[in-house]
């Protein structure tokens, strides 16, 4: 048989790259970047290139397994289909007859797709609980920017800036695809270049200020350019006076954040921190680059997203071209997250005010994002606010990606009923009742909108399933159709179709011409009058917000665990940890047995300046402890000269290949998963303090 090219859409990461496929006899053969593609522009990264390995791995999940005599600690056997979904269907219903729809939550990892498809089924089941790591991943940025100024600054108009603003923020490593091509095209047509990380990533090398900040210390450098650009005169009068509410309070507030205030608790020199501020408002244009992972990962993300947004609007860049665009999906209301599917709307109020976390983070219910899994857990646990009995994980390995991974193996060991959907077996899946063995993503038709700008673009099938692994969306019409639920979709061609109505086009239309795109409008606020805030302005001054218990202002909190909130443990733990810097070879926990990525980057890296780690008597490539108040892991040394000497990084995501993996080599053992964001719920896992042990000779890891 005749190679056949299959145009499609990678979705290893959220990049989700244009590519070509070849298929010979129904099997995947090669793999390369698509030029036509507007964002990577035939780029492709070794995770999408390995994606062979991954579909044809001897390891990969392809029958439904349950524990033998549905005992919890069995071993697993394979069962039919049919066997598996009655299971978990007897199991659904029955949590919903004893202790209401609520008792049962679904949760995903990081979005690989499914987010509409799970919501519209929790919304006809009843239940409001979609859970996912948005707390401590896109969701404060959301949430904060949207509370400001009514849309999400997500999409920073690169290419056409003059000015970038990487802000916790590396993208050669988290989103290659998505970003490079636009960034580079900017930096090539002269745009300057802030980096504001605690690494020497290669970008912040390269780039025109590169400030070495201390983690965990963002919101208070953000104010501090805020009140550079105010006091130099630099801002923007006329959209300040025009389209914002509060500057005098802003003004105020900002002011005790000087540089030379700023340098004490950032660690940045002052005028660095000013002749940064200076070319960021001096540039017409200029764009914020937010990390999510980065800005996202604090007791005070909504504060720095709200700083941030802050920022670009004081400077005329906020919906403006080479500024930070608001961009409208073109499926509209129902793009991944769009609002035709969540619970959160389509439920009758009482139901969808039950949602788990609503109680404590009032703002949600407003600017919805998924239920946090730490608001999930006590649920779990010990019934507050009410029992949680029932849970399903989609693409979620929780007890490597979670903090407090101990924590969270208890959780996932008290919930009466669990099942997992994965391709591989990980320490989350180990413990569930039921696995079912979904399809790889260039074995399933879907729709890519999420962070896709004004378009939407045709993943394509290329391949059918490896035997007997089934499309996710597949698996949620069967069991909805065993638990005769109404309103569910009937087929995947019905849930696509539907995905694109706003489109015009059905999902086999769509096919073809692979990508639909609305023409890229600028400064909508001037058109619509208003920004889509409570005061119809940008928010620098959030009276609003007062309501619900939220301080109206950016507050800078210092990190509960640093070396000035808390004096007494920096005896013992002298260095300021931050964790999860993105590895472009793996994307969180997955692909660890993909031999082409295991071998580029085999073991976890403890990131430590050469001088620190001589003065441990630390020698690069070491085996060593890192312990935090909350136990140790093995880490290996690797000499880093571009992070301050008081500061280390680790990386997270390592377990596979060691025995008990998730409890010896996963950082999240000992990262914290408290206190969290009072607004957003975001988990502190980007500054914490610890101390780094030479081992002793009989522990030194076999690895
Ligand atoms: N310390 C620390 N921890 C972190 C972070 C950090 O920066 N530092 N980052 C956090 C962030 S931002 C996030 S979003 C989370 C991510 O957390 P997760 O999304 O849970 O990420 P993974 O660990 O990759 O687990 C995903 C699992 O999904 C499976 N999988 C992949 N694709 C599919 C698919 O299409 N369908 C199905 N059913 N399964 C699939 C993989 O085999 C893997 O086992 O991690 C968080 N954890
Ligand atoms: N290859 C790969 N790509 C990924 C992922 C993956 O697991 N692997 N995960 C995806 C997901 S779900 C997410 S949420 C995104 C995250 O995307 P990003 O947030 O852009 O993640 P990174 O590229 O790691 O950039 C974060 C940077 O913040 C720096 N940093 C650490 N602590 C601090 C701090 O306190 N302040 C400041 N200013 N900077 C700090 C780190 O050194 C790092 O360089 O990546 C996505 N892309
Ligand atoms: S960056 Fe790599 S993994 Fe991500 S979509 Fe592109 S090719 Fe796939
Ligand atoms: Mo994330």
């Amino acid at each position: 048989m005749n190679v056949k090219t299959i145009k499609s859409i990678c979705f290893e990461c959220h990049s989700r790259c244009g590519v070509l496929i070849d298929v010979k006899d129904g099997k995947i053969e090669g793999i390369k970047g698509d030029k036509d593609h507007p964002f990577s522009h035939g780029y492709t990264c070794p995770k999408g290139r390995a994606c062979m390995e991954i579909i044809y791995h001897p390891d990969r999940i392809t029958q439904p397994l349950a524990r033998i005599n549905g005992k919890k600690s069995g071993p697993f056997e394979p069962v039919s289909w049919d066997k598996a979904l009655d299971i978990i269907s007897t199991r659904l219903l029955e949590s919903r007859e004893k202790w209401g729809a609520e008792s049962v939550v679904f949760g995903s990892g990081t979005t690989r797709g499914m987010a509409p498809y799970l919501n519209r089924f929790l919304s006809v089941f009843g239940s409001p609980n979609f859970m996912a790591p948005s707390n401590m991943s896109g969701g404060p940025i959301v949430v904060g920017s949207a509370a400001t100024c009514g849309f999400t600054i997500v999409d920073p108009d690169y290419a056409e800036t003059k000015c970038i603003l990487l802000w916790a923020h590396n993208p050669e490593a988290s989103w290659p695809g998505l970003y490079l091509h636009d960034i580079n095209t900017g930096l090539k047509k002269g745009a300057k270049l802030i980096v504001i990380d605690p690494r020497g990533t290669n970008y912040a090398r390269k780039a025109d200020h590169w400030l070495q900040i201390r983690p965990g210390t963002d919101v208070a450098l953000a104010l501090s350019f805020i009140h550079v650009i105010i006091e130099n005169n630099l801002y923007d009068k006329s959209f300040v006076d025009t389209w914002t509410t509060g500057f005098d309070r802003l003004k105020e507030h900002a002011s005790t954040f000087t540089p030379e205030a700023c340098e004490k608790i950032t660690w940045i020199p002052a005028e660095k921190i000013k002749q940064a501020a200076i070319c960021f408002a001096k540039s017409k244009t200029a764009c914020v680059g937010p990390g999510m992972g980065g800005v996202c990962q604090a007791n005070d993300a909504f504060d720095l997203s709200r700083a941030l947004t802050i920022l670009s609007a004081i400077t005329g860049n906020l919906g403006s071209k080479g500024g930070n665009l608001q961009c409208t999906p073109p499926t509209r209301k129902r793009n991944c997250y769009g609002p035709d599917y969540s619970p959160s709307n389509t439920l009758p109020k009482d139901v969808a005010k039950k949602k788990l976390g609503l109680d404590t983070y009032p703002l949600l219910e407003f600017i919805p994002i998924p239920c946090a899994p730490q608001t999930v857990w006590p649920a779990i646990t010990d019934g507050k606010p009410y029992p949680v009995k029932a849970l399903g994980l989609f693409a979620n390995n929780s007890v490597c990606a979670y903090p407090n991974s101990k924590r969270v193996r208890k959780v996932l060991q008290t919930v009466d009923f669990f099942f997992a959907v994965d391709y591989f077996h990980t320490p989350t899946t180990e413990l569930a009742d039921v696995i079912l063995p979904p399809a790889h993503w260039s074995e399933r038709d879907d729709v890519e909108d999420l962070l896709m700008k004004n378009h939407v673009f045709a993943q394509n099938k290329v391949v059918d399933p490896v035997p007997e692994c089934r499309d996710e969306k597949q698996i949620m019409i069967d069991l909805a159709q065993k638990m005769k639920l109404d309103g569910y979709f009937n087929s995947i061609e019905e849930a696509l179709n539907h995905r694109l109505e706003p489109i015009g086009m059905t999902f086999s239309q769509f096919k073809d011409v692979g990508r639909y795109s609305l023409p890229l409008e600028y400064n909508i606020h001037e058109k619509k009058g208003k920004f889509k805030t409570p005061s119809g302005k940008v928010e620098l001054y959030a009276e609003y917000l007062t309501t619900m218990g939220i301080s109206p202002l950016p507050v800078f909190r210092e990190p509960a665990e640093s070396p000035f909130s808390s004096p007494e443990l920096l005896k013992e733990f002298p260095l300021v940890l931050t964790t999860g810097g993105r590895n472009i070879v793996y994307y969180h926990s997955s692909h660890r047995n993909i031999p082409s990525l295991k071998k580029r980057s085999p073991d976890p890296l403890l990131q430590i300046h050469p001088d620190t780690a001589k003065f441990l008597d630390l020698e690069d490539g070491e085996w060593v402890n890192l312990v935090t108040p909350r136990g140790q892991v093995d880490i290996k040394v690797t000499y880093f000269a571009d992070v301050h000497p008081k500061v280390v990084h680790a990386p997270h995501g390592y377990w596979y290949g060691v025995d008990e993996g998730w409890k010896k080599i996963n950082i999240n053992m000992i990262t914290n998963d408290e206190p969290l964001c009072p607004v957003t719920a975001s988990v502190p896992i980007k500054a914490l303090l610890c101390r780094v042990e030479k081992k002793q000779k009989e522990d030194i890891c076999a690895q």
